[in-house]
């Protein structure tokens, strides 16, 4: 989720939950209009495979479940549906059939094997649970750790730690896997012109599909960021929100997935002006220099100062004036816990001399922020996003409507963040007080949008690590970033 805020402004909170209080009257009960795959569309796409299996017998090779075809024929319907179109994909595949025909004579015997593998749709519909029937998901991208710790490498006391804690391993790479195949379809269906909330119910829906959701077992981490432009975190469409993706907006895609409370955090910054590359390049460059700088023992100081020195060296020219870009000060990457997004530990992303150091078999969110602005966040805008407090005991609620819409929290989130659009797909009405309620009890924490001067741009990357006994996994790396 987007970044660790380092202190929280309680007066700019009060304001908005006063704001939220006004808006309560026009909360209509607004339920999910988009199953991003209808069940009409599930169909279209199962088809299509049935058809593509029959063409592939010969195939050369490379069909891998986790190559997902481009989706060049999909169009989006105002109420966020996702449909296959039909007519264009059979073009090609009749040219295809042609094609695969002629190899057929020419090329045997067929490979059997290529029969039993799964392919995903386009767009993706089939669980990623499917796609690997051994139950083993796809390693993260590896990387060694140096100097003092090379040693951990070929250490067979290490080796075995990590054979009893393949399980664990396995679970966050599922929810790893999940987020690749969601971001590469999402990219096709992000541009100009489509509804923020169209792109995140698309999405939300996808997640909830491909990870076989199941209640807090296997779902969706957090609400789905899709902060433009200056905001640089913890903005999604409440319900009712009109606004609309623009070509020369900057959007930071950040979401979640989980399994068994094992969060993959990870975020990607989306452009459609080329202007905007240098910017995306710097926080994709920094975290990158983040990763490489993390490893066991490692201070996260030491961390904070290299990837500050990566991200402001470059600059970037927007509109004919020319930016130096800076790193957010007040945002941080973050460990993580089980069902906790922000584990306790934060990773700068400037110098400061933060002493604490990295452990063995911790989970962190290295993300960073670039910004032609300040530098510097605060909160503004209205609140979407809210999060149970971790620690947070038994609180004794007199008003009914708190207690019951903490059940409901309790039961589906539990202490996973969330926004009002989850409650409202949930059946949730006029709960704006409750919440209120909630928040003011230290029960639920608000988060609001956080911001840089209006006018500015920043731009985030994000990866979910983990500190193995032998090496550091990137879990979340894709081809994409
Ligand atoms: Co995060």
């Amino acid at each position: 989720m987007g970044g660790d805020i380092k202190s929280p402004l309680s007066g700019d909170v009060r304001e908005s939950l006063e704001a939220l209080e006004l808006e309560e009257g026009d909360d209509g009960a607004v339920q999910s209009s988009g199953a991003a795959l209808d069940a009409d569309g599930v169909a279209v796409a199962q088809q299509k495979k049935k058809k593509k299996k029959k063409n592939k017998k010969t195939g050369n090779g490379a069909v891998s479940a986790v190559d997902v075809p481009e989706a060049a024929a999909n169009v989006t319907s105002g109420n966020g549906t996702v449909e296959a179109c039909l007519g264009h994909d059979e073009e090609n595949e009749i040219e295809a059939e042609v094609d695969e025909a002629s190899k057929k004579k020419k090329k045997k015997p067929k490979s059997k094997k290529k029969n039993s593998v799964l392919e995903q749709t386009d767009p993706p519909s089939i669980p990623v649970k499917d796609l690997f029937p051994s139950g083993d998901f796809p390693e993260g991208e590896i990387q060694q750790y140096k100097d003092d710790n090379l040693w951990r490498t070929t250490s067979e006391e290490k080796r075995e730690q990590e054979r009893l804690e393949k399980p664990l391993y396995n679970a966050i790479r599922q929810a790893a896997e999940v987020h690749r195949q969601v971001r590469k379809y999402i990219r096709t269906y992000a541009k100009p012109g489509v509804a923020m909330v169209d792109l995140c119910e698309t999405l939300e829906n996808m997640v909830r599909r491909l990870i076989s959701e199941n209640g807090l077992k296997a779902g969706i981490a957090f609400p789905t960021g899709c902060s433009l432009n200056w905001v640089a975190a913890h903005w999604t469409p409440n319900s009712g929100d009109k606004t609309v993706l623009q070509y020369d907006d900057v959007m930071k895609l950040d979401f979640g997935t989980h399994i068994e409370g094992r969060i993959v955090d990870c975020a990607f910054t989306v452009a459609f002006n080329p202007q905007f590359d240098p910017l995306l390049e710097a926080s994709r460059e920094a975290t990158n220099t983040g990763i490489r700088e993390a490893g066991i023992d490692v201070r996260l100081g030491d961390i904070g100062a290299a990837i500050q020195e990566t991200l402001e060296s470059y600059e970037v020219e927007i509109g004919g004036k020319t930016f130096q870009i800076k790193s957010v000060r007040n945002l941080n990457g973050h460990s993580i816990g089980p069902y906790q997004i922000h584990g306790g530990k934060s990773v700068p992303i400037v110098k400061g001399g933060e002493q604490t150091r990295m452990e063995e078999g911790e989970f962190y969110a290295i993300e960073t922020f670039a910004s032609t602005g300040k530098g510097y966040i605060r909160e503004d805008l209205e609140c979407s996003h809210y999060m149970k407090n971790f620690d947070v005991g038994h609180v004794p609620l007199r008003l009914p409507a708190a207690k019951k819409l903490l059940a409901t929290i309790d039961k589906n989130f539990s202490t996973l963040a969330f926004c009002r659009r989850y409650l409202d797909r949930l059946g949730e009405t006029k709960y704006l007080m409750a919440l209120k309620n909630l928040c003011d009890q230290g029960v639920v924490q608000p988060y609001p949008p956080l911001c840089d001067v209006k006018g500015s741009y920043v731009s985030q990357h994000e990866h979910t690590i983990f500190m193995r006994p032998t090496c550091k996994e990137v879990v979340s790396r894709g081809d994409d970033f």
